[in-house]
């Protein structure tokens, strides 16, 4: 089962702002060049229908929305960051292991779960979604196959706030009629390739010659491609290994190197740190800071102790401490800050890997 946020960005903004729901709301990175220069993020479904897309420069979004109630943001990934581990958070309890690989999209293993059926994933999905919404606030689409590829691309098939179901004897057909770069791995120059081959949709690369492929792509690409084609995905879901360390960075209001100022934010990022320290009961070692300056240089540094702590306070007193530090030996401002801890005993992640394993 492959998860995936609608519209994103834009959709955390409208949550905080509910208010502007129906009018188009565009998120946007702004280069800080000229007021205007920079590139959309990401839009809700109200902007795309006036053109906007990912990627596209503000100026156009803003020249294809005129006249328009329009609102513009911009980019917040740490509050969009801490919606994102709620969900996760929030999708561990539904799956036997999850795969997070982006911010907005994450692949569950519910096997187990729905017991093989496909029937019962269907109001599986339902119940995450209603969970979600309920929880936290956010939409998003669900694409359920027999594997990874499969799960993706249902996804991909019906979004926004999309539930889509492959079974595994319809899977070659539901691929087959869509363009070869539906794809993970088939990029411009591939499929141009694919084209000079009389190859155009994904039916088309299901039915050519393996031999010819492996010609073509190589060994293992060319058995890559006829197996995705033929909706062939033995990858598993693999949960990510268990983190070596919890860290959060946040930007300063404003440039700085005024200490007290420095450690309001440290002291916030470091509340984070240690609720997600707490949550996964871990002892500590180490504590570090990351510095990013105005000249976009980044800095870290670290202290170590003998003996493992759990506490808040050593946590808040050593980032003080380096940033007395820090501050001695650098003349330039600071613009982002960063607090970490690592260093964790092995035997409560150990302990805590068996602990899963029996449950
Ligand atoms: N993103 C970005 N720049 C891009 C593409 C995406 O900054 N060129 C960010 C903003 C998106 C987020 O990544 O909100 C997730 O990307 P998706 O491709 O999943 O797009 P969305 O979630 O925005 O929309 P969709 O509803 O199509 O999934
Ligand atoms: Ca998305
Ligand atoms: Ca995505």
């Amino acid at each position: 089962m492959l998860a995936d946020f609608d519209y994103f960005f834009a959709q955390c903004e409208e949550l905080r702002n509910p208010s502007i729901k129906d009018k188009p709301v565009v998120v946007g990175v702004y280069s800080g060049r000229t007021e205007e220069s920079g590139a959309v993020s990401t839009s809700n479904y109200v902007a795309r229908k006036y053109g906007v897309k990912s990627g596209m420069p503000l100026f156009l979004a803003k020249r294809k929305l005129e006249g328009t109630d329009a609102v513009f943001f911009k980019v917040d990934h740490e509050y969009y960051d801490q919606i994102s581990d709620r969900i996760m958070q929030i999708f561990r309890g539904y799956a036997t292991s999850l795969e997070q690989v982006s911010i907005d999209e994450a692949y569950l293993d519910v096997s187990e779960q729905v017991e093989g059926s496909f029937e019962k994933a269907q109001d599986y999905g339902q119940k995450i979604k209603a969970d979600v919404k309920a929880k936290v606030g956010i939409s998003f689409s669900i694409g359920v196959g027999a594997n990874k590829l499969v799960a993706k691309i249902a996804c991909d098939s019906q979004k926004p706030d999309g539930l889509t179901i492959i079974r595994p004897e319809e899977a070659e057909a539901f691929l087959a009629p869509l363009a070869v770069d539906r794809l993970l791995g088939v990029g411009k120059k591939t499929t141009v390739r694919m084209e000079q081959m009389g190859i155009k949709t994904i039916g088309d690369l299901a039915k050519f010659d393996c031999q010819r492929l492996i010609e073509v792509f190589g060994k293992v690409m060319g058995i890559y491609f006829h197996n995705a084609a033929n909706a062939m995905d033995n990858e598993p879901v693999a949960e990510q290994g268990e983190a070596e360390s919890i860290s959060r960075i946040g930007t300063l209001k404003q440039d700085t190197r005024n200490l007290d100022f420095i450690l309001q934010k440290t002291d916030e990022l470091t509340e984070y740190v240690f609720k997600d320290l707490t949550e996964r009961n871990l002892s500590f070692k180490s504590v570090s800071i990351y510095v990013v300056l105005v000249d976009l240089s980044c800095k870290n540094r670290s202290v170590t102790f003998e003996q493992p702590a759990k506490d808040k306070e050593t946590i808040t007193k050593n980032v003080r401490t380096l940033f007395e530090k820090f501050l001695g030996e650098s003349t330039l401002e600071i613009r982002r800050v960063g607090v970490k801890v690592s260093g964790f005993h092995k035997e409560e992640l150990h302990q805590k890997q068996l602990t899963l394993f029996f449950q």
